[in-house]
């Protein structure tokens, strides 16, 4: 299915006068409010194929109806939001959830929606039908070398798919650690990953990344061989300069200063993407900004000053991407919520006075930089927002569009009300 441009366009002509008015009125409190509507433009986050259908959690699931129920369908439900808010035109693939049987036939269907491939994820932390040895007691980390090739081998294969689809970068995950004092030893269990994040490394095309993400715990609850960013740091420096951090946001003990690790990853150049969500008690994968739009709007602060003074471009220089799960939610809402969140935090942070922060810095003035940085924060950017998703094509109000379209219950008509998405 398809959101026709002249229904998006009846919708705009409806809402323009009311916009309009919201956006004379910031363009006039803020300076270049041209030159952060194009930034806005061109800034695009990934969808993850496995948040279009509903989660749930270990205890249950609730689908909604009309989740996906293969590749193409994914790609669909991307473009759907693609069409709404001209802001979602990447997916990020997980194998073996999204083998993709015919590359091409894959490839051409996501240019159609505009959509290009970004990371690709490889998955360690299941076994699959048919697999050989199990990733019971972790993958690249196993004591038994047989098991550790066996990983690398599936890791190689993702970068085959991800080559076929025109990505360049790879995402590893481990789920590898211990759940008990005295099962693993450490040193040992480093330099079995390092070892085989080396091989996996070496396969790599020349203008290709490797994103190594870090999570402090679960499904280990004693210990994880990639669980913080220093340790993730440490693989990406030993690997080389196609190696990466990634950051979830979700994925650090309570009370981290994200921000602070952000702004020195970047410094360090070994910040290479995040996987944006929120949570309020470890990694629940909520909709971004939903808990903590403070703390998102830090990150973004850092990542702007630390990408300006680098002469980064912001939209290119990072991979970003959404790593959320849906349970009481309809996917698709709530990942035009997560976009939104998004958007406006990043409109936010580029409104941050930089000349007068640096000033309030340099005299230990700390009520001026509070100052500063709250009243970027306290700023309504939303017609800012509408106005760079309208400047593209997209509709003012996304959400408002997809609910007087029925899109859902379009969804439930063609693919039924009992779907099973495929993935987590
Ligand atoms: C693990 O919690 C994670 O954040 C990784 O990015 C996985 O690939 C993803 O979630 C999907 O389960
Ligand atoms: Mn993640
Ligand atoms: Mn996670």
């Amino acid at each position: 299915m398809n959101i026709e441009k002249s229904r998006i366009a009846i919708h705009n002509d409806v809402l323009l006068a009311t916009h309009q008015r919201s956006f004379d009125y910031i363009a006039g409190e803020v300076e270049n409010a041209g030159d952060i509507v194009n930034k806005l433009a061109a800034f695009q986050v990934a969808i993850p194929s496995w948040a279009l259908g509903t989660g749930g959690t270990r205890f249950g699931r609730f689908p909604g109806g009309g989740e996906p129920r293969c590749l193409e369908e994914k790609i669909t439900d991307i473009g759907l939001l693609h069409q709404l808010n001209q802001s979602s035109g990447a997916i990020s693939l997980h194998i073996p959830w999204d083998i993709p049987s015919d590359p091409s036939h894959i490839k051409a269907l996501a240019a159609q929606y505009g959509l290009r491939f970004d990371a690709m994820n490889s998955n360690t932390f299941q076994d699959q039908p048919g697999q050989v040895f199990s990733y019971k007691f972790g993958s690249l980390q196993h004591v038994n070398k047989d098991i550790r090739k066996q990983a690398i081998a599936h890791n190689i294969e993702v970068i085959r798919h991800g080559i076929a689809l025109g990505s360049d970068a790879l995402t590893v995950w481990l789920a590898d650690g211990s759940c008990f004092p005295g099962q693993l030893n450490f040193r040992q269990a480093f330099q079995h990953t390092l070892e085989s994040l080396q091989e996996i490394y070496a396969a790599l095309p020349d203008d290709w990344k490797i994103f190594v993400e870090y999570k402090a715990a679960e499904p280990n609850f004693y210990s994880t061989t990639v669980g913080d960013w220093g340790q993730s740091l440490l693989y990406t420096s030993k690997l080389g300069p196609k190696a990466f951090t990634l950051v979830d946001l979700g994925h650090h003990l309570p009370n981290a200063n994200i921000e602070q690790i952000v702004s020195l990853l970047l410094m360090e150049g070994k910040l290479g993407g995040f996987h944006f969500n929120d949570s309020k008690y470890g990694d629940d994968d909520l909709t971004v900004g939903s808990i903590k739009p403070y703390q998102l709007f830090l990150i973004f602060n850092e990542l702007v000053e630390g990408m300006d003074a680098k002469g980064m471009n912001h939209a290119t220089g990072l991979g970003w991407m959404i790593d959320a799960s849906h349970n009481v939610k309809d996917p698709l809402e709530d990942l035009l919520q997560s976009i939104e969140a998004i958007m406006i935090t990043y409109a936010q942070a580029l409104l941050v006075d930089r000349k007068k922060l640096a000033e309030a810095q340099q005299n230990n003035d700390v009520v001026t930089a509070q100052e500063v940085l709250q009243h970027a924060f306290r700023t309504d950017v939303r017609a800012l927002v509408a106005a760079a998703r309208l400047q593209a094509g997209g509709a003012l109000q996304p959400l408002a569009l997809y609910r007087t379209e029925k899109v859902r219950e379009q969804l439930i008509h063609e693919r039924g009300m009992k779907t099973v998405a495929t993935g987590l």
